[in-house]
């Protein structure tokens, strides 16, 4: 069932990142009666994907597809300036992605990717970013995507102006999707979650429940969570720096998954270390604090995939 066009729905949404959560994001989009193109660098016209959704059910996926400028100078065939956009485009690919993409000074970016700061520098001054943080698992299961749970998603931005015009018709299809006040401390938990149990695992090929059950890596689990702490805490005094039991939960409730960052390395694929360890520490060199444990992860993740 989709929503009928209003007024507010005459604006599309472009896709860079037509990955699992990409795809998730565009899903809802569509049945909250948005248009979605994606923006490809290749010609295809059209973009077939099968959703398969938590009952089961199979949901076949059609986005109309642009092509994206190869360069800056190159134009963007077809389209006015982008307004609406959302980015789900792995962290490191976030410039060569968005590069050549003709933004609107004022448009909304929706930025679901881990990590944070991996837009910085990249968006028209005048854009609002909204950053979404979402507990819902994705995964590729042949050629099809498999919703494996629809959990909670969190929208907020920076300047905390209260969700956009389209939020509530979104909201309307979007499962479980919020705009909570205490938007920046639910996306820190969740980096803290990623700089924890994404590195760990994918230097010890293991799965995200092996880590509380391995002493020597339940130590420095324990070690990264508080390191993070020490930073958020200096950062925000609100912050409540006890993010150690809310980790392992998370490596509890996610115990048979391959994190994101196990699968790149076992891929060979560039990691997502800069935006989730890195932004933590650039943070921490900015306040003059020293995380020794992030530092030697984040050599230990650069030395086998640079
Ligand atoms: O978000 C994740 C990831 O793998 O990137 C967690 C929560 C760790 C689940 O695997």
């Amino acid at each position: 069932m989709t929503t009928p066009a209003s007024p507010d729905h005459a604006e599309p949404w472009y896709l860079l990142g037509a990955g699992n959560m990409g795809l998730l994001a565009a899903h809802y989009l569509q049945r909250a009666g948005f248009t979605v193109i994606a923006l490809r660098r290749d010609a295809t016209p059209t973009l077939e994907r099968t959703l398969i959704l938590p009952n089961g059910d199979p949901v076949s996926l059609q986005l109309r597809c642009q092509r994206a400028p190869a360069s800056e100078t190159e134009p963007l065939v077809g389209a006015g300036p982008i307004r609406r956009l959302v980015v789900a485009c792995k962290a490191p690919f976030s410039a060569a992605a968005l590069s050549g993409v003709p933004l609107a000074a004022d448009a909304t970016v929706l930025r679901l990717q881990n990590g944070l700061g991996s837009l910085e520098g990249l968006l028209p001054e005048g854009a609002r970013m909204i950053e979404v943080v979402s507990a819902s698992a994705v995964k590729r299961d042949g050629d099809a995507h498999r919703v494996v749970a629809e959990n909670d998603t969190w929208m907020g931005d920076r300047a905390d102006g209260g969700p956009p015009a389209w939020y509530g018709a979104l909201a309307g299809h979007w499962p479980k999707l919020h705009w909570p006040d205490d938007f920046r401390h639910r996306q820190w938990r969740k980096l803290v979650g990623n700089a924890v149990i994404n590195p760990l695992t994918g230097l010890h090929d293991v799965a995200n429940g092996h880590i509380f059950q391995d002493p020597a890596l339940a130590t420095e689990a324990e070690q990264l969570a508080r390191e993070a702490d020490q930073v958020l805490t200096t950062l925000d005094p609100t912050w409540p720096g006890d993010s150690l039991p809310g980790v392992r939960a998370l490596a509890e409730a996610t115990a048979g998954n391959t994190s994101s960052m196990r699968a790149d390395m076992q891929a060979g694929a560039v990691t997502e270390i800069d935006a989730i360890n890195g932004w933590l520490l650039r943070q921490a060199e900015a306040l003059e604090i020293d995380l020794p444990a992030h530092r030697r992860i984040i050599a230990a993740v650069k030395a086998r995939h640079p």
